[in-house]
C-alpha cells in the first residue's frame, strides 16, 4: 500500500556515507550572482523558468479527486483518506470525511514541460464546486500563488524526478503567509497573523489524534496556531500535491520553510541570531524564519507521525527541541529586495543556502550541508537507488486508536528507493493561506555532467 519500497535486493555502496562536509560554508554576497544564469561551484544550468511567458490556471478545469485506491494522488497511509486517520478517528473520521468533496487540478509548464502545479481546493457544499480555490498565475514576469482558503493548496513541483546530482534555486519576489508585521501579529486589515478573520478555520478533519466526532469549528483552531510557506523543499515520492499536514510531515527529506506560530512565547520555536551566533527566543524574532531541516529517521513526535530535525545553523548543530530559524525574513522589503533559496544535492551531501538581507545582518548568504550519513544520522529517505542504503535504518511505525491498530511496515528498507522531487508553496490542506510571489525557478547539474 504505502509504494515506499520500489526495488528490492540491491547492495550497499559504501560511497555514500563517506564523505562528510564542513557544517557550514563561509557566507558570501549573493549580489555576485544574483541576476546570471550562473551559480557558483561549477554547476550547469539546464532548466529555468522566468515567468515572462503567461500562466493561468483558469485554462485547467477543477476536477473531483478525493485521494481513493484509484487515484493518482493515491500515495500511502497518511493521505487525506489514509488507513492511518481511520485507525485514529475510528468510524467519526470516515464520517467527516465524506462531509465534503475534494478537487485538484494539475498542468505543466515551462520548457519542456519541466515544471507542473498543483493545487487543490475543498467543496465544501458539495455544489460540485471548489470553495475559494487557490490560483497561480503570472503578472510582469512573477508567479503568483494565491490561496484565500488554508483549505485549499497550491505548489510548484519539478515534473520528472531530479537527477543524482543537482542544484535548484527560487527566488522569492513578495510573501504574505503570515508573520508579524510592523511589529503586530493581528493586521490592520483585520487579518490574524495572515488568515482572513471570516468563519471559523480549523484542521479538520485531519488530526494525529483526539475526537474526531467533534464539529469542524471545535477542532484546533488554525488562526491562532500557525500560518506558513514552503520556499523550497525536496520530497521522496513521485506525484508531489497538497495533502493534510500529517501526510506532508512524513514525505519530506530537506526542506526550508517557515511556520509562524501566532504569539508564540513557549518552547517550541526559537531563532538562531546569525549576528551573535546565539539562540534566542522565538518571541525575540517578528515571526518570519526560515527553518531549514533535515528530516532524519527517528520519529519527532511519540504519538504522530513525522520525521525528526536535524537543524545546522551559525549556532551550531541541533538535533530536535525547539525548531530553529536560522535567519529571520524582512517581507517588508518585497519585492525591492527579494531571496534566493537554493538546495543541492552533491557528493553525497546535501546542501541548504538562503541569500538575502535578513535580521540582525542584513545582506548574507548562508550555505548548511550535511552528508547522507553523517555522525550516524540519515538524511530520510535520501537514496535514489536501491545500492545508496543498505536497510540499516528500517522501522516498522505502529499506531493505535479507536479505530484499532495500524502498522506501517518497512518505513525504510533494503532495496528501497525514493526520488527527489523539489516543491515550491503551501502543500498543507488543512492548514495555511495567503500569497506569495515566485520568480526564476532555476535547475542545475555539474558542469562535468
Ligand atoms: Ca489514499
Ligand atoms: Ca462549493
Ligand atoms: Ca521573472
Ligand atoms: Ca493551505
Amino acid at each position: 500500500m504505502s509504494g515506499r519500497a520500489r526495488a528490492r535486493g540491491a547492495r550497499w555502496a559504501r560511497g555514500a556515507a563517506a564523505l562528510v562536509l564542513p557544517a557550514a560554508l563561509a557566507a558570501a554576497p549573493a549580489t555576485a550572482w544574483a541576476h546570471a544564469p550562473t551559480a557558483p561551484g561549477n554547476w550547469r544550468l539546464v532548466d529555468a523558468e522566468t515567468f515572462d511567458r503567461s500562466l493561468d490556471d483558469a485554462g485547467t478545469p477543477w476536477t473531483r479527486d478525493d485521494d481513493g485506491p484509484s487515484s493518482p494522488y493515491n500515495v500511502d497511509e497518511y493521505d487525506n483518506d489514509g488507513a492511518f486517520f481511520e485507525t485514529m478517528g475510528g468510524p467519526a473520521f470516515r464520517q467527516q470525511l465524506g462531509t465534503f468533496a475534494t478537487y485538484r487540478k494539475s498542468f505543466r509548464f515551462g520548457a519542456k514541460g519541466w515544471l507542473t502545479a498543483e493545487l487543490a481546493a475543498r467543496d465544501a457544499d458539495k455544489d460540485g464546486k471548489p470553495d475559494a480555490p487557490p490560483t497561480l498565475t503570472s503578472r510582469k514576469g512573477v508567479a503568483n500563488l494565491d490561496e484565500p482558503s488554508h483549505q485549499g493548496g497550491v505548489v510548484i513541483r519539478s515534473t520528472n524526478a531530479l537527477p543524482s546530482e543537482y542544484r535548484v534555486e527560487m527566488t522569492l519576489r513578495g510573501l504574505d503567509f503570515g508573520g508579524q508585521r510592523n511589529g503586530s501579529w493581528d493586521y490592520p486589515d483585520g487579518r490574524v497573523n495572515g488568515y482572513s478573520p471570516k468563519g471559523c478555520k480549523t484542521n479538520f478533519p485531519w488530526a494525529p489524534g483526539g475526537d474526531f466526532s467533534r464539529p469542524e469549528c471545535s477542532w484546533a483552531d488554525v488562526r491562532t496556531d500557525s500560518n506558513g510557506f514552503y520556499y523550497l523543499g525536496i520530497m521522496d515520492y513521485d506525484r508531489v500535491a497538497p495533502h493534510n499536514n500529517v501526510f506532508i510531515h512524513t514525505r519530506r527529506k530537506v526542506a526550508m520553510d517557515s511556520y509562524n506560530r501566532y504569539k508564540y512565547t513557549g518552547t517550541g520555536l526559537r531563532y538562531c541570531n546569525p549576528s551573535t551566533k546565539q539562540y534566542e527566543p522565538y518571541p525575540s524574532g517578528t515571526g518570519n524564519g526560515v527553518n531549514a531541516i533535515f528530516m532524519t529517521d527517528d520519529r519527532r513526535y511519540a504519538t504522530q507521525p513525522g520525521t525528526e530535525y536535524l537543524m545546522h545553523s551559525e549556532c551550531g548543530v541541533a538535533k530536535g527541541g525547539a525548531i530553529v530559524s536560522q535567519v529571520d525574513l524582512r517581507p517588508e522589503l518585497l519585492p525591492k529586495e527579494s531571496y534566493k533559496f537554493a538546495i543541492e544535492r552533491r557528493g553525497g551531501a546535501y546542501t541548504m543556502e538562503m541569500s538575502g538581507v535578513f535580521a540582525h545582518v542584513g545582506r548574507a548568504t548562508y550555505r548548511y550541508t550535511r552528508a547522507f550519513v553523517q555522525d550516524g544520522e540519515p538524511i530520510w529517505h535520501y537514496n535514489q537507488k536501491p545500492e545508496e542504503y543498505d536497510g540499516r535504518f528500517n522501522a516498522d511505525w505502529t499506531w493505535n486508536g479507536p479505530g484499532g491498530t495500524l502498522v506501517d511496515r518497512d518505513t525504510w528498507p533494503a532495496g528501497s528507493a525514493y526520488p527527489d522531487q523539489f516543491m515550491i508553496g503551501d502543500p498543507h490542506m488543512n492548514f495555511y493561506e495567503g500569497k506569495a510571489q515566485v520568480d526564476d525557478v532555476r535547475l542545475y547539474v555539474p558542469n562535468s555532467k
